[in-house]
């Protein structure tokens, strides 16, 4: 009988610690477009297009794809610590990146290819930014909000 009890509680706290596994990391993903005037005439500026401005902290899969039709773009994804504008150096007209807090990079994708990049984040602000000279300076740089 007290065996029985026993068994039957540990298959309890099994299948509790299994579901709240399966409940706090619930899969989560973030597309994004990357965008110029060979995309589209009618885009001013070059840019990065986000599906969503939040999402929930943990796993994040960012699927980017270029959609330009001339251009290499690239994704790098930081910590937004100074207020949306990153340390820039206008010599080389590229954002600092050894005076990022950077978490990852999907680089230098060709025109029409896609890339990859799964990051574990924590709650706080973070932007996503190209870094090809001249990119970030042009509109090359988009918000994310990760909530707890
Ligand atoms: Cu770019």
């Amino acid at each position: 009988m007290t065996a029985r009890l026993f068994e039957s509680t540990l298959y309890a706290v099994l299948l509790c610690a299994s579901c709240a596994a399966s409940a706090a990391s619930p899969a989560q993903s973030l597309r994004i477009k990357l965008q110029d005037s060979s995309t589209d005439p009618a885009i001013a500026h070059m840019r990065i297009v986000i599906d969503h401005d939040a999402l929930k902290s943990g796993r994040v899969t960012f699927e980017a794809q270029n959609q330009s039709k001339t251009l290499v773009h690239e994704v790098l994804i930081a910590r937004d610590v100074g207020a949306g504008k990153l340390p820039f150096n206008a010599k080389t007209d590229r954002v600092i990146e050894s005076r990022v807090h950077r978490l990852g990079e999907i680089s230098d994708l060709a025109p029409g290819k896609t890339g990859k990049l799964t990051l574990n984040l924590k709650p706080g602000s973070y932007l996503l930014f190209c870094n090809l000279p001249g990119h970030y300076k042009d509109g090359m740089v988009t918000k994310l909000t990760i909530a707890p």
